[in-house]
């Protein structure tokens, strides 16, 4: 018999003696760094190879004992893995006895019941309700609504861009143009509401992140009397039975005229009092004619087609309905709160 299968036997006797006293998972490591490492004692014989004729042989009888040694230990590896698995298994018994945590069911964020509240009443007078991303390529949220890049109206909303041309909404009118896109030209009546953000600092009546609801109408003859009418209607199923509504000229890039919308004291019936800071009207929402340049920048003739839009504050109005005092509270996830409001609500 050639020498080196004496060899051969000789290392794998001394291996399968190890292998046999092997009792940890560290053993088992420590015998594939022994034996199969790049020095270990079996690795090591095929330097002997240069001294052999016949090569084929040799090579044969290697990979063999490499194969007996490297299967005696990945099978004792996995048996001591199912071992140490079981042993913690056995550990970790769950005791089905204990008493569980108990859910507190709890009542809606007043945010979403306004949202329902808004959108019954605009959807009776046949709007559709549409949704839009909260993330918009800056052509929806400004170029599209008659704000170029750098100009100086894109001041009034303080953004937050995520990168050069994708921002965070700063006001649900991002939606106008994506719907006047896929209406081809055709009337729009909708309404959308959902969140925007802004770069604001919270406080009493601001957040950073808030709710807007944006309604978007283009048809033929659509009058500024319009706009007054649907609001007016808005206030009297919101707030109360004989609300008004008050013009107030105002300035928005994507609306001409613009207005500044403020309805009739719904607690002083218009007398003065807290609620109105002594005025006797309220500010809720801002709004106007849809500006032609928007009409044009999105496939509407300005000559045949005219519209309105507003965008109101969701929690402002859920706050007055409400009276509630600090727009905080909305995201504080606090339940006691939450059900607090749900009690003024069914009031
Ligand atoms: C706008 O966002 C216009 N896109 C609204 C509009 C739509 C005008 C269509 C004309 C036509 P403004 O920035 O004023 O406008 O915001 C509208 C409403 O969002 C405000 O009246 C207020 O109720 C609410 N709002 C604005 N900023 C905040 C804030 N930081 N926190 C909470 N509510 C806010």
């Amino acid at each position: 018999m050639e020498e080196y299968l004496v060899e051969f036997k000789q290392i794998e006797e001394e291996a399968l003696k190890d292998i046999e006293n092997v009792k940890t998972l560290e053993d088992v490591d420590q015998n594939f760094i022994k034996y199969l490492s790049k020095k270990g004692k079996v690795s090591l014989l095929m330097n002997k190879i240069r001294e052999v004729q016949d090569k084929k042989k040799f090579g044969e009888a290697y990979n063999e004992l490499r194969k007996t040694v490297e299967n005696k230990l990945n099978e004792l590896k996995a048996k001591l893995e199912k071992e140490k698995l079981d042993e913690e298994l056995k550990k970790e018994i769950i005791d089905i006895t204990l008493p569980g945590n108990h859910l507190v069911s709890t009542n809606v964020n007043p945010f979403y019941k306004i949202i329902e509240e808004i959108e019954n009443i605009f959807v009776n007078m046949g709007y559709t309700v549409e949704s839009g991303p909260e993330v918009v390529k800056d052509k929806y949220n400004f170029e599209l609504v008659n704000i170029p890049f750098d100009h100086p109206a894109r001041d009034m909303q303080d953004s937050l861009f995520i990168d050069e041309t994708t921002l965070l909404r700063t006001h649900t009118s991002a939606i106008q143009a994506m719907v006047m896109e896929k209406s081809n030209g055709k009337p729009i009546k909708i309404i959308c509401p959902g969140k925007v953000y802004r770069r604001d600092d919270d406080d009493m009546t601001h957040s950073h992140q808030f709710g807007q609801i944006e309604g978007l109408v283009i048809d033929k003859n659509i009058k500024l009397s319009d706009l007054k009418g649907t609001l007016e209607l808005f206030a009297k199923s919101m707030f109360s039975k004989d609300s008004k509504v008050r013009f107030r000229s105002s300035f928005f890039p994507f609306t001409e005229p613009s207005v500044e919308v403020d309805i009739s004291c719904f607690k002083c019936k218009g007398k003065g009092c807290p609620t109105c800071k002594g005025t006797g009207w309220i500010e809720i929402l801002g709004a106007g004619m849809v500006h032609p340049n928007v009409l044009k920048l999105n496939g509407y003739d300005p000559e045949v087609y005219s519209g309105f839009a507003f965008g109101v504050g969701i929690e402002r109005v859920a706050m007055l309905r409400y009276g509630i005092d600090d727009i905080r509270r909305f995201y504080s996830n606090d339940i006691k709160v939450i059900d607090e409001f749900n009690k003024k609500v069914e009031d």
